[in-house]
Parts: C-alpha cells; structure tokens; sequence
C-alpha cells in the first residue's frame, strides 16, 4: 500500500498521519488474542506501570509471536515506511503499548530521537514510528497527542529540543521535554491552523498513526473505563543505526536484517 501524494503532504507538513481504518476489526482481534498470552508472561519484556502490577509495555512482540511477526511485514506497514525513507531499513524496536481503564500512567512530551539519540547512539532522526491502535481510542483513554509541525525547526532540517531526563513520572524512563519548548511548539502550530495546536489521534481500532523520530507527543492518563492499547513499530534506516549497545535487545533490536 502507497501513500497518495497528499498523504506525504501532510506527514511532511504535520510530521504524522493518521490513517483511519488500516486493518480491519478481524485482523485486530486475532492480535488481541495474542497479546493477552504475551501479558500473561512475566519477564523483563512485559514492563509494568508505576504504581500498579497492570502491563504497561509488552515489548518485542514480533519476537515472541508468529502473528505479530507476520504484522510487523504486512505491506500496509513495510510499504509506506520505505516509501518514505527508501533505503534499506531495520527493526529497531517493537512493542504494544497498554492503558488499563482508569489509570494515571502517562507518556510525558517527548520526541523519539531524543531517546534513540541518547540511549542508543542513533546518529540522525531518520527512524519512523508505525502505530496501530488495537482498540477504538477515544478522547478519553489516553490517545496519544502530537503537536503540527513540531518536527520541523525553522523552514527546513528536523528539530533538536533540548531534553532532561524524566524516570520518576512513571515506571519508563524517557528523555522528556520541558514545558517552555512545548508551549512555545503549541503557539507556533496555532499561528498557522488556530484548530490543529494540539491533536489527539483518536480512530477506531486498525487505525494507524505514522510519525517521524522529531514529532513532539505525548499522552495523558485514561481517566475511561475502556482500556487503550497501540502496537507500535519503529524501523530505522540500517546506515544510521545505534552505536551504544548497552541496552537490552527487547529496548533496542540489534538485528540489522532490512525489514
Ligand atoms: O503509547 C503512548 O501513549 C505513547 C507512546 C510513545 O510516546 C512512544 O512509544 O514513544
């Protein structure tokens, strides 16, 4: 499946795109199935949230089930993604990230470089973020938030914000950053569309969310009592993989095999 033109248009404007419906409830349910045998596992993989024994982040999912593996090279994930980057490009990182219904756990504001940067040595923000909500995300589960534009500093070149190290927020250390840089990214979004500062993804469950490695987001508690799980894929261009090796392989995949 290929991005149209003005697909690329407004991932390139906005820094994502949320494309409705990509996979269908079916498809969904039978990865739901699977999910629940891997939450089911204790093991490092499976990250639990703060303050409770809820799965916060199953981690390495393509790994540890057939059918995930099978998803992760579905062409309605591969083909866009080296559409965009068109160059050999590998797992960097799989995971399915879980809200339980009324629960505080949060994703501070942060761009993924920031981390991959810091964390792993991935030299450029060249990395692109695949989510697939595998339940129907609401204003009020915890949809992730983005902020238009926010990928981008001055006219051209990806963004760079100065990040501080969050790890008493929640149980998942992240390089978040500071509310300064976020309310000056939110007005410099309301100045060009004063309805699009901030946008919360919401869609059904099969929607996909595609957004580059600088895309400021975040997401807040989810105060419903649905609960909100996102598959989430992050694929790298091989020639820009990490150098630091230090963390474990279910944070960061070290198989450079092309996707
Ligand atoms: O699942 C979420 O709410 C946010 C996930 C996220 O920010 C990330 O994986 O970088």
């Amino acid at each position: 499946m290929m991005l149209s033109d003005a697909d690329i248009q407004i991932l390139q404007r906005d820094g994502f795109l949320i494309m409705p419906d990509l996979f269908s409830v079916e498809e969904i349910e039978a990865l739901n199935d699977r999910l629940q045998i891997l939450k089911d596992e204790t093991c490092p993989e499976n990250i639990l949230e703060k303050n409770s024994n809820e799965v916060r982040m199953v981690m390495a999912v393509h790994q540890r089930d057939k059918l995930f593996e099978k998803f992760v090279h579905d062409p309605r994930i591969v083909e866009p993604l080296q559409q965009i980057r068109q160059e050999p490009i590998y797992i960097q990182q799989t995971k399915v990230n879980s809200k339980a219904p009324l629960t505080n756990d949060v994703w501070q504001w942060h761009y993924d470089f920031g981390n991959h940067h810091i964390k792993d040595g991935v030299p450029e923000p060249l990395a692109l973020s695949f989510h697939v909500f595998l339940d129907d995300i609401g204003p009020f589960n915890g949809p992730i938030h983005l902020i238009p534009g926010s990928h981008r500093s001055g006219t051209d070149g990806y963004a760079q914000h100065p990040v501080y190290y969050d790890d008493y927020t929640t149980s998942y250390a992240v390089w978040a950053v500071d509310d300064q840089v976020i309310s000056a990214q939110v007005k410099k979004a309301g100045q060009i569309n004063p309805d699009q500062q901030i946008v919360a993804a919401t869609g059904r469950k099969g929607t996909a969310l595609l957004f580059y490695d600088t895309t400021l987001h975040c997401s807040p508690a989810n105060v419903s009592p649905w609960k909100r799980t996102i598959f989430s894929l992050i694929a790298n261009p091989v020639r820009n993989a990490y150098t630091n090796t230090e963390r474990p392989d279910y944070l960061h995949h070290k198989d450079l095999t092309p996707l």
